[in-house]
């Protein structure tokens, strides 16, 4: 029986916990609290995975630079001097120092602070002092970092050997996110937000709207219900009937997006895949435009050849990220771990590029529906994080009808981790 405030310190220990999670239930408590666990999740699980990053648009002018710290690793994001886009590990092959602090910048070139070692933005070392003649510059590029640009949505893997599935969310998600350009984008807004948890629970807390309706009054008055995966054994009478509303107000809505020629068939990947991803358009509530307080449009550019304001939300779920791709914006929200309980939650608001604030739109109006929920989450996540952190926390039953996202986002997990080196066999 593993005490639940046993110290870990080898994975040895990390692989005894995944083994002793009981299926149908939230994890064993080391698995969000403790430091070998987190450090094995950084290695595996932001190391060996496609995770999202970003946006193209983060970078658009070539020297646009941003660094991103993950957990203890940190990776560069750049445009390079020929329009292209790369990634490299933002460690200077001298003696390894950070080369680019977190954030964004814009370059002519890298330059290590240490001692000034100088790359160029395709990673080429260009000038090294007080190395000597026989020193070969060529042999000290930066490390690239394997990077995807999906649509606009840029995925990055730490990982030498990446997993190839990423061609199967670039195979569904291309032609779903074609219509937005989102290459035609800009960052009106982007939010920080440190979250007192383990980036599991962020996550879990998101593949959720059981806790919507009395939690997030803002998002509630443009979130559709969606079938997140309903066991349909056992439910009640009137969760039955919850259910078949469901079932028949997505099948109306798919008619009509059939007609409109855009897809909109939910798209799962968990279970069985290396990249853990969903997709689906959903309905919006309301008068149905777009995550706002009053459920309109908030911006009067629409993205791309979009130009309809029923497209609902194709929205895409991946292992650290949520998005929601409307006709006039785009919500992209990525988690990145900082510490055992701490995670940032990274939100950017997308417009139109030509979109002008205060005339197309307004910030506040466009802001606030993800602003209010973001705070509301990360005060939830806070919430789990105290509990699973208490001797008096048991692993406990997810809901056969609004958490088997859930329960597949745990298999996931332990199977992900087994499969990297975290197996007990
Ligand atoms: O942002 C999301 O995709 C999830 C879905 C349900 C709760 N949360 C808002
Ligand atoms: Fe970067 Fe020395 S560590 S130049
Ligand atoms: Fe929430």
């Amino acid at each position: 029986m593993l005490d639940s405030l046993a110290p870990l310190s080898a994975d040895a220990d990390v692989a005894a916990l995944l083994a002793a999670r009981r299926p149908g239930h939230t994890l064993p408590a080391e698995l969000y609290t403790g430091q070998a666990a987190w450090l094995a999740d950084c290695r595996i699980m932001f190391g060996r995975h496609w995770i999202s990053v970003g946006v193209a648009c983060d970078v658009p002018e070539p020297g646009d630079v941003i660094a991103l710290d993950i957990g203890p690793s940190s990776i560069v994001i750049l445009r390079d001097d020929n329009d292209e886009l790369r990634a490299f590990h933002n460690v200077c092959s001298h003696r390894g120092a950070k080369l680019v602090p977190a954030g964004r910048s814009v370059v002519g070139k890298l330059v290590c602070p240490y001692h000034q070692w100088t790359y160029d933005l395709d990673g080429t070392l260009a000038l090294a002092p007080h190395m000597g003649m026989d020193f070969d510059r060529a042999l000290h590029h930066l490390k690239p970092v394997a990077l995807r640009d999906v649509g606009g949505l840029l995925f990055a893997c730490l990982s030498d050997d990446p997993p190839a599935d990423i061609d199967d969310l670039a195979a569904v998600m291309e032609p779903r996110l074609a219509p937005y350009d989102l290459h035609d984008t800009r960052v009106a807004f982007e939010q920080d937000l440190i979250e007192d948890g383990n980036w599991k629970l962020t996550m879990e807390n998101n593949r959720e709207c059981y806790h919507c309706a009395s939690n997030h009054p803002q998002l509630s008055l443009s979130f559709h219900a969606a079938d997140f995966g309903y066991d349909p054994d056992g439910l009640t009478e009137t969760e039955r009937a919850e259910s078949d509303a469901l079932a028949d107000a997505y099948r109306r809505h798919g008619e009509h997006w059939q007609a409109e020629g855009l897809p909109y068939e939910a798209v799962e990947h968990t279970v069985g895949h290396a990249t853990n991803f969903r997709t689906q358009r959903l309905i919006i509530a309301g008068l149905g435009e777009s995550q706002t307080p009053d459920t309109r449009a908030a911006s009067s550019v629409p993205l791309g050849q979009a130009g309809r304001p029923w497209m609902g939300d194709m929205h895409l779920w991946g292992h650290n990220s949520w998005n929601h791709v409307m006709s006039d914006h785009a919500v992209v929200i990525a988690a990145y771990p900082v510490a055992p309980d701490k995670t940032l939650v990274r939100t950017k608001w997308l417009v139109h590029k030509d979109a002008v604030e205060g005339e197309d739109y307004d910030l506040d109006n466009l802001t606030a529906v993800w602003k209010a929920t973001n705070a509301e989450d990360a005060h939830l996540v806070s919430l789990a994080h105290r509990g699973v952190s208490q001797m008096g926390y048991r692993p406990g039953p997810y809901s056969r009808f609004t958490e088997r996202a859930l329960e597949d986002f745990a298999t996931w997990y332990v199977e992900r981790m087994a499969a990297n080196g975290y197996g007990t066999d």
